[in-house]
């Protein structure tokens, strides 16, 4: 099985050949490091320049993500035995009194198929949640808001996450459609991005 295969199968969203091709290449005794690195985050980083670019739109991105996590799934006992380099640990979720979860989603799986460990908190995540994760030693926090109604829960969270004196050791990033870099500042967060891909490069910049 070639490593271009897999590949393009992920940038296609073809997760049941993504799957066949992990498989096989480890059955030809590929390291799991080389598929993750080579194929599946390679197609992930080409997948976010597209949309970037204009080329790819969110379907495209959230089929690509789901063939990503597909190999991934096959891949992950031979990774712990690879002990391959975690991009880093973050913990994201959707704010309290919001259940909207798909851009959060999306943009787990993008920091996933990046190398990164991600603690998905869910939807509707309470500040002490936040909290707890930030104790957890995750290097960053994410959040994510759809609702201008309860966006503020943003800023209460960065809050109680100085109030519990962790907000020093995490990095904070808010995003969702109705946030901004403008807002982002204001709340005291540390990072902004407007969508799945940026997010992951905006992450990789707070966790170097
Ligand atoms: Co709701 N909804 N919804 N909804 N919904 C919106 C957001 C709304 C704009 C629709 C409208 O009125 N035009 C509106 C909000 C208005 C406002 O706040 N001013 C709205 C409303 C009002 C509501 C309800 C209150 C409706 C009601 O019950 N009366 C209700 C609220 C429920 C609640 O949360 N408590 C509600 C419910 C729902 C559904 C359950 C039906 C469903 C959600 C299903 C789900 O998520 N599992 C839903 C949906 C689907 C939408 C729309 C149509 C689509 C949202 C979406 O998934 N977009 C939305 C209208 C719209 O946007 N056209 C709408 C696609 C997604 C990929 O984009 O989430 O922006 P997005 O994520 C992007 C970026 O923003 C960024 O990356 C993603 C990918 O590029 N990003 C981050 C997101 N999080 C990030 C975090 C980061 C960085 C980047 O760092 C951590």
């Amino acid at each position: 099985m070639k490593l271009e295969e897999i590949y393009q199968n992920v940038i296609d969203g073809q997760a049941p050949a993504v799957q066949a091709g992990v498989a096989a290449a480890l059955a030809e005794g590929m390291k799991a490091d080389a598929i993750l690195n080579q194929a599946l985050i390679a197609a992930m980083d080409e997948v976010g320049r597209r949309f970037e670019a204009g080329d790819f739109f969110v379907p495209e991105m959230l089929i690509a993500a789901r063939a990503m996590q597909a190999g991934l799934a096959l891949l992950k006992p031979h990774l712990a035995d690879a002990e391959v380099k975690s991009a880093g640990k973050v913990a994201i979720g959707t704010i309290k009194g919001d259940l909207h979860d798909i851009g959060k989603n999306l943009v787990a799986m993008m920091l996933e198929g990046a190398g990164f460990e991600v603690k998905d908190l869910g939807v509707d995540v309470a500040p002490e949640t936040f909290v707890q994760a930030a104790k957890s030693g995750v290097q960053v926090i994410g959040m994510s808001a759809l609702l201008t109604t309860t966006m503020p829960n943003m800023q209460r969270t960065i809050e109680a996450l100085s109030n519990a004196g962790v907000r020093d050791k995490v990095k904070v990033i808010v995003g969702g459609a109705p946030v901004t870099e403008d807002y982002a500042k204001r709340i005291g967060a540390d990072a902004f991005a407007p969508d799945a891909s940026s997010a992951t490069r905006v992450i990789r910049k707070l966790v170097s």
